[in-house]
């Protein structure tokens, strides 16, 4: 789809958000007036890139109608973030993999970590969901949860009872997490924070279900290890579980679909933990080998995160048009070559 030149008066004259960039007025006029069954709209779903100019996609979605009704400014934003010619019917591979342990004497990688975001079916997403359904959704994905054997057996962490302080506190034992940033904050993803939040671990704390933070669910599995085979197949036989209890949101050609329009598709982040502190030092490198393997670079605590003590976090850039085992494989590739580099400098 040809980018029309977007609305400059909807945003920011400095955003670059993708949203800005195909919004045309043509496109607004026919779209403003549009309501999703659960009354969801086009001014809700693009406030968080109006409020910020910064936003680098700028668009959220509130149900998964939103996908289809707003589908044209949807479908844009998705082709020019996930890097494809038009959404071709998405695959799904969640099989096991057989890799080796890319750094077993943990010179490099600090940890691996693999992520997926999913909403329950049928119920609004988290930037318009209500406190009742909220609340509804948090006891449906805890009867799964409840119905979890070793080793995804666990317990259950709510956070309405804690104040922002113990909040803090626990989100570094990984037992809560902190709200959503101002982007999420402006797309209302941060409403009655923290009701009907919370954070089920298993007891070896490799495997968590986070709970309407920027989806229903964010499932987690993490370890310090550079094993990313055993952290992604562990991922599998917990999604395998919870998939037989709960149905997600998807669709024939987006997979699954999120408030996010990057997280569609396998809506998957797998990523280590590596220090490279030469890397660090030869950016150029580091960004074109990263590139070259699909892979995306933040900072040590993620998303818009500064690199502290030479720890870059590492996962793939795509999620759409590409399967989750092949998404396993490209970041084993990358990091790999992440780390001849690093040794050869
Ligand atoms: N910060 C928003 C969303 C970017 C993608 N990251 C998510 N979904 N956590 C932006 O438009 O920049």
């Amino acid at each position: 789809m040809k980018a029309d030149p977007g609305d400059q008066s909807l945003f920011c004259g400095t955003s670059n958000a993708l949203v800005k960039r195909f919004l045309s007025p043509a496109v607004f006029n026919r779209l403003c007036r549009l309501k999703t069954d659960t009354g969801f709209t086009l001014a809700r779903a693009i406030r968080s890139g109006q409020k910020n100019a910064d936003s680098s996609i700028g668009i959220y979605a509130g149900d998964a109608q939103c996908y289809t009704l707003f589908k044209e400014i949807f479908e844009p934003v998705i082709t020019a973030y996930h890097q494809i010619t038009a959404p071709a019917c998405h695959t799904r591979n969640l099989a096991f993999v057989d890799l080796f342990d890319l750094d077993p004497d943990r010179d490099f990688i600090l940890s691996a970590r693999v992520r997926v975001a999913r909403n329950l079916d049928a119920m609004a997403f988290t930037p318009h969901i209500n406190r009742q359904d909220r609340q509804m959704v948090e006891k449906q994905i805890l009867d799964a949860l409840h119905s979890l054997s070793a080793p995804l057996k666990g317990c259950y962490h709510p956070m309405e009872k804690m104040d922002p302080g113990q909040i803090r506190d626990q989100a570094h034992t990984g037992k809560a997490f902190i709200p959503g940033d101002r982007f999420q904050e402006d797309a209302g993803i941060n409403r009655d924070f923290p009701l009907s939040r919370g954070v089920y671990t298993s007891e070896d704390k490799t495997f968590m279900v986070w709970i309407n933070e920027e989806d229903h669910l964010r499932i987690i599995c993490l370890e310090k290890t550079g094993d990313l085979g055993r952290v992604f197949n562990k991922l599998v036989q917990a999604l395998d579980c919870l998939g037989k209890a709960l149905v997600f949101a998807s669709d024939p050609c987006l997979g699954y679909l999120n408030a996010c329009p990057t997280n569609i598709g396998t809506a998957m982040r797998a990523g280590v933990h590596i220090r490279l502190p030469k890397l660090e030092k030869h950016p150029g490198e580091l960004e074109k080998t990263a590139q070259a393997h699909g892979l995306q670079i933040r900072g040590t605590f993620g998303e818009k995160t500064r690199v502290t003590g030479s720890v870059f976090d590492i996962s793939n850039r795509r999620r759409l048009g590409v399967c989750e085992t092949r998404i396993i494989q490209d970041l084993y590739t990358g990091i790999a070559a992440l780390m001849e580099k690093e040794k050869k400098l």
